[in-house]
Order: C-alpha cells, then structure tokens, then sequence
C-alpha cells in the first residue's frame, strides 16, 4: 500500500491534484490518500502556510503530489514558500524536469531532455537582507560541494539508467565531448551547466564538483556549458541535449523556457527526490489568472503522478499513464492553452478512458 498526500495548494492547484488524483485512483495499485494543506491561501487563514500537521502527514507517507504555491512577490512578515521549504525540511535535493516532445502544434519533434535541477541551495536558501536604510539589498548565494556532488552523481547515474533503457552503446570515441554535429538521442551525455567565468567561486565549486563526479562515470560523456549560452543553444538544438545539470536557479530558469519548445508549461511535471521520499509536482504554478474556472491543463500534474509511480519503481503503471496522456494530447480533447475548449475534468476522464490498466498490473 502506498500512501500519497495530496497538497492541492493554491490556484488551479485545487483543480489539477484532484484531476490527477482521480486517474491514480484508477490505476490499480494499492494507494492510500491522505489530503494536506500548504500554501498562501492556508496562510492567510491560519498564519502558518506549512502548518506542522502538513509536515507531520506528509512524513507518515511514501510520498506526495503537490499542487502549486501563489507565494508573493513582495515580503509578507511570517510567510515564506511551503515548497522551498518542504525541499529542505524533506532534503528532496534533486528536482527532476522531462521535457520531452509532445504530439501537440508547436512541440518541437526530437526532444528528450531531462533538467536535473540541484534542489536544496543556490539563491533559494533565501538568505536576503535589506542594508543601507532599506536601499541595499543582499541575497547570499550558497553552493556547497556535498550538495553539488550529489545532484552531479543524481545526474550520471539518470543518464546511465536513459542510456540502458534507449539500448544504446555509451560513446568514448570522442575524448568524452560530443561535438555538434553528432547524431542526438543515441548516446548519453551529461551537460553541466554553470557561470565559472564570472561566479568563480560559487559556480566554480559547482562546476569542479560535478566535474569530478564526471570522472566516475567513465562511459558517459560529459561536457559543460555556460548558462546563458546553455539557454541559447536549448533553444537553438535541444535535440542535441540528454541530461542537463544545474544549480538551482539556473535549473529553474532552463526548464521553463524549455517547457515552451514542447508544448508548454500545462504538459511539464517534475519530481523532488530524495533518498527517503518523492513530492512531485507540475512545473507550473498557480495561474490565479484561471483559477476556480475548472479550464487548467491538469496534464502536468497527472504526468507528475507517473513520476511519482516510476521513481517507486511502477514502471508499467508509470507507462500506462504517459501512454494515456500522449493518446490524449494527439487525439483531443485538450484545454484551452493547447488550442482546445476541454475543461480540467474532461481531459483527466478521458485520460482515465484510455488507461490500458492490464499493462499496468
Ligand atoms: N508547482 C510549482 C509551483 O507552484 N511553482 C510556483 C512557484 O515557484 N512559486 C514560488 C514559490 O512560492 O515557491
């Protein structure tokens, strides 16, 4: 038996957690839900948006799928974002993106690159402070090499799983760099990305980290990449791209403009690993634009709920849930950011339609 919280959290969360909820329901795995809140909303009502009893439940499970957060963008005393800090409290210090092409307009073909997001530091410890009267403002950026290290290693040992499952022969001809014109898709290849040139100290340790963690995984090749030129040439050839590595923020950044090359953020889940549990999520966030509609793309979260699944090692389950998916996003309906008129409901039943739950037990 599996135990799942959901944290619908804010916005279309409420509307796309119980969408996905409702197709793992279906699934045929022995699950457990046990509902939880976090969030602004949950803030404003309780002055507490990670109340202990969240962070208390969710330890009493296997894992989570959680919603999306509407945190502020101006300070608010009291209040910071549940999600940095259930990646903390949780050490989910390595946040998994797929981007992978989708059979919908405006999906680039070709596309399978997976963003291994560093999780725990970077700007996001959040460490800021005002000076000067209020006219200075100081964020501290930490990268460590424990925390670097391990992202790196999460990285190499994900392209060496890709690479077995592709039932492809991993490549040394070429001193471990991949030069542009070699064929993607068929090799593994591990991309650092960092800003070493100008953040020498900070992206300097991330950088010799994953470098030498690079260097006990002799058979994957290995290159590094600057970030702005990294998000200039994921936009340009993204097809040449595998397993992308990157500092927090960085990773960040990279995955949404990513999500833009396939189809959109409404199609991108992502899973926050750690050794002990998994919280997946869609890379969206709370879109307060259509929130309470019932019109948001619930296929992000339902994705994230295979991630859930496949982490646990329910590949057939996690496979019968992408297939569903990808039928529906070829076949219709879909909402109305992929050009459709299908509400959140409606997508998730049809997804539920064409479960081929046999595959899955
Ligand atoms: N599902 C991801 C999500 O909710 N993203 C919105 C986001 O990043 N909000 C900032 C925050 O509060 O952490």
């Amino acid at each position: 038996m599996y135990r799942i919280a959901l944290i619908p959290g804010d916005g279309i969360g409420k509307e796309v957690v119980p969408a996905a909820a409702r197709v793992l329901e279906e699934i045929g795995l022995p699950l457990h839900f046990v509902e939880l809140e976090a969030g602004w909303e949950t803030f404003q009502r309780t002055g507490h948006a990670l109340p202990e009893e969240t962070v208390a439940g969710l330890k009493s499970c296997h894992g989570a799928l959680f919603g999306a957060v509407s945190s502020p963008s101006h300070r608010v005393p009291g209040y910071s974002s549940p999600i940095v800090a259930l990646r903390r409290i949780l050490d989910l210090y390595a946040n998994l993106r797929p981007l992978v092409s989708a059979p919908v307009p405006g999906s680039r073909p070709g596309v399978e690159l997976l963003i291994v997001r560093e999780n725990t530091e970077c700007l996001y410890v959040k460490r800021e402070r005002l000076e000067d009267n209020g006219d200075t403002a100081i964020a501290e950026r930490v990268i460590t090499r424990r925390a670097s290290e391990r992202i790196a290693r999460m990285a190499f040992v994900l392209a060496g799983q890709r690479q077995r499952a592709k039932g492809g022969v991993p490549s040394i001809d070429s001193g471990r760099r991949l030069s542009l014109s070699e064929e993607a898709g068929k090799r593994a290849l591990v991309t650092v990305v960092h800003k070493a040139n100008v953040l020498s100290v900070t992206d300097g340790l991330f950088r010799e980290a994953a470098l030498a963690v690079a260097a006990e995984f002799p058979h994957i090749p290995v290159e590094e990449q600057l970030v702005d030129s990294m998000a200039y040439r994921m936009i340009l050839e993204p097809e040449r791209y595998d397993v992308v590595v990157a500092p927090n923020l960085y990773g960040d950044i990279l995955s949404d403009a990513g999500a833009a090359l396939v189809g959109g953020l409404g199609l991108i889940p992502s899973a926050n690993v750690g050794d002990e549990f998994v919280l997946a999520e869609p890379v969206h966030g709370s879109a307060p634009d259509i929130a309470g509609q019932g019109i948001a793309n619930p296929i992000a979260t339902i994705r994230a709920a295979g991630l859930l699944l496949a982490r646990w090692g329910e590949s057939a389950a996690a496979q019968a849930i992408e297939q569903a998916v990808l039928s529906v996003l070829a076949d219709g309906p879909r909402t109305r950011d992929l050009g459709g008129t299908a509400g959140t409901e409606e997508v998730a039943e049809e997804v539920i339609g064409r479960l081929e739950i046999e595959a899955s037990r």
